[in-house]
């Protein structure tokens, strides 16, 4: 896996970095890039070697994140030069769109932010999601990363990792709670159908694709990825939920998945 990043090679076009397999944010990047059919080049980095590689460039700790250093990233060159630097998949996104302000391919549409940032914040903080999935992370990542995401993470939870994924009783309960939190967003999806007043389509927005819809392909992306001995690969069990709605989203922005 690359882990070196220089600026200058980026040029000219822009380039969005992203960790190895570890690639749950990457994507949401990368979705909107594709969308919007704008030029740009991935490099790809280690997720152990995300904070020195992103100090290499001089990049401050990120205010507000507890990691500090993150991916994804997009140093869009400039005819002065230096590249600018956008970090955060929303900040990345929302600068995208000002910059290269095609009306028909904004993944914020006038008005839809506040929408968007709930949907964002209800899906990111979801405590059951996490631990079915962070755990089995490491087993799909290299020596260096995986230790380092192993040893990160449990960090984070406060415990060792293998003990943050429930097993028996505690993983089906781990299960109802995600179902609980999709049923509940396929149930505010519904209100897009046709017959319920809406524009119909399998989007978050209904008929059009926007960031909210990066950041539930990007949960599916990375649950496709990793798998557990005990209940298998997770988006195996979410596919089939609420009536194939989260098949049909994925399937509709696979077209923006390409990796470049
Ligand atoms: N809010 C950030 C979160 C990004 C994030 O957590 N990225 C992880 C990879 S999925 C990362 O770069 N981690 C670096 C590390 O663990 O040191 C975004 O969406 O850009």
């Amino acid at each position: 896996m690359e882990s070196a990043v220089s600026v200058t090679s980026l040029l000219p076009t822009i380039c969005a970095v992203g960790t190895g397999t570890d690639e749950r944010t990457s994507s949401l990047s990368r979705l909107v890039l594709n969308y919007k059919r704008l030029p740009y080049k991935t490099v790809w980095v280690s997720i152990h070697e995300v904070a020195s590689t992103l100090r290499g460039l001089g990049l401050e700790p990120l205010q507000g994140s507890r990691l500090g250093y993150t991916l994804p990233i997009i140093a869009d060159p400039t005819p002065s030069g230096s590249p600018v630097i956008v970090r955060d998949s929303w900040a990345i996104a929302q600068y995208l769109d000002k910059t290269y302000p095609d009306e028909e391919r904004l993944v914020f549409p006038s008005g839809s932010h506040a929408l968007q940032a709930l949907l964002l914040n209800h899906l990111s903080n979801h405590s059951a999601l996490r631990s079915l999935v962070v755990p089995l992370i490491p087993a799909i990542l290299d020596e260096g990363a995986s230790e380092y995401y192993y040893e990160s993470r449990s960090c984070l939870f406060g415990k060792p990792l293998e003990q943050v994924r429930p097993t028996g009783e505690k993983l089906e309960a781990a299960w109802k709670d995600v179902k609980a939190l999709l049923d509940l967003l396929d149930s505010f999806l519904e209100k897009n159908d046709v017959q319920s007043g809406g524009v119909g389509g399998d989007f978050v927005m209904g008929d059009r694709f926007s960031f909210a819809d990066t950041v539930l392909v990007g949960f599916f992306i990375l649950m496709s990825k990793v798998k557990s001995d005990e209940d298998g690969i997770p988006w195996e069990r979410v596919r089939g939920m609420n009536n194939g709605r989260w098949e049909r989203m994925w399937k509709k922005c696979e077209e923006f998945m390409e990796i470049k």
